[in-house]
């Protein structure tokens, strides 16, 4: 009985060994995988956290190179304030021209671990959209505006009288745009409205509120000056292609009754601003002459219209908005540090001592 209890229990034992061991396999298997996993895991945090490490350290040198390119560009506009006087100084002439010092082509610094460089460009050679709303006397016409009667609008001002700027803007888009399938002088008329401070629509063209209300976004006319050419994108009918060919004929300027258009600066590029600033009479080519055949020094205001031709008859209307001189400047900059770019446009007015006053700054490239 003892033997068998014994055979009994040697079995067993046996038994119990084979299942010990593989239970054990078993174990080890397991902890075998969970030993990869927590290098898995391990593998994966050390992954983050150097990729998270160098996002930051990445994140903080750009911002560190986006302040060394502001602090520079804020430098350059100090340069510039300095270059327009002494360009001004040295000259001692009221006329302001391409061939004076300050109208030099990218001029280029370079700067620790990177490049800076910039052009002052003349902001009276370019239509400053926020005359348009500027009534002047002895404009072109009226637009008949059959729902005040062709007279004035209840408001009291002549909402059907064409401004200047708008007959030059309107002229401007006939000789520019092609095709159009919206008449240039309805473009003006709604440029004209967004920045009129009124709520009549200026002729049967005109846009106010009442429009942009009904759109699936409602929105409001700006009724004010416009700060950004690029707002013309929010004005009835001004769609991309429209926009992309106008917006390098203009500009924005703070003062609305800053509308005169330099001779001097007007570059061959934008020849077609002269010819719509003449009222549409002179040939596109002659008028690409006087640009052209421009004096060294500029021309005097006499000697231009004496180029133009005295048979040329140009409206006194329009003939006022021709100037040889300009108070608005606006330099655009670009800071370069390693793979950060900043631009920076500044607008400057030249101030009666020849002094150069900042009047507005934009961070952006166009
Ligand atoms: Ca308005």
């Amino acid at each position: 009985m003892a033997v068998r209890v014994e055979k009994y229990s040697s079995m067993s034992h046996h038994n119990l060994k084979s299942q010990f061991t593989k239970w054990q396999k078993k174990q080890s298997g397991t902890v075998l995988v969970t030993v990869l996993l927590v290098v898995v895991f391990v593998a994966i945090l050390v992954v983050e956290v150097n990729t998270t490490v160098t996002r930051q350290a990445n994140l903080n040198r750009n911002l560190m190179h986006r302040d060394q390119a502001y602090s520079y560009l804020n430098g350059m506009e100090e340069l510039a304030k300095i270059y327009l006087s002494k360009a001004f100084e040295l000259q001692k002439e009221e006329t302001v021209h391409l061939g004076q010092e300050w109208a030099q082509q990218d001029i280029t610094f370079p700067i620790d671990g990177g490049v800076m460089s910039a052009k002052i460009i003349d902001m009276q050679s370019c239509l400053n959209l926020n005359s348009l709303s500027v009534i002047d006397k002895g404009t072109k016409g009226t637009k008949g505006n059959p729902s005040s009667g062709g007279g004035l609008s209840p408001l009291g001002a002549d909402q059907n009288q064409v401004t200047t700027s708008e007959e030059i803007l309107t002229t401007l888009l006939e000789k520019i745009i092609d095709n159009s399938e919206v008449q240039p002088s309805a473009l003006a008329a709604a440029a004209r409205d967004w920045v009129d401070s009124d709520l009549t629509p200026s002729g049967p063209d005109g846009v106010e509120d009442l429009y942009y209300q009904g759109l699936e976004i409602p929105y409001l006319t700006a009724n004010g000056p416009i700060a950004h050419v690029s707002e013309l994108r929010a004005i009835k009918s001004f769609d991309k292609k429209t926009y992309e060919r106008l917006r390098h004929y203009v500009c924005v300027l703070p003062d609305e009754k800053n509308n005169k258009l330099n001779v001097n600066t007007i570059p061959m590029e934008k020849a077609e601003l002269l010819y719509a600033a003449l009222g549409g009479k002179i040939n596109q080519n002659e008028v690409n002459k006087l640009i052209s055949e421009r004096p060294e020094k500029g021309y005097e205001m006499q000697e231009f219209w004496d180029k133009v031709g005295s048979a040329k008859t140009v409206k006194k209307h329009l003939k006022q908005r021709i100037d040889v001189t300009s108070s608005y400047f606006l330099m655009d900059s670009k800071a370069e540090i390693d793979n950060t770019k900043v631009y920076m446009k500044t607008l400057f007015v030249k101030e009666e001592n020849n002094n150069f006053k900042v009047v507005s700054r934009y961070f952006g490239k166009e």
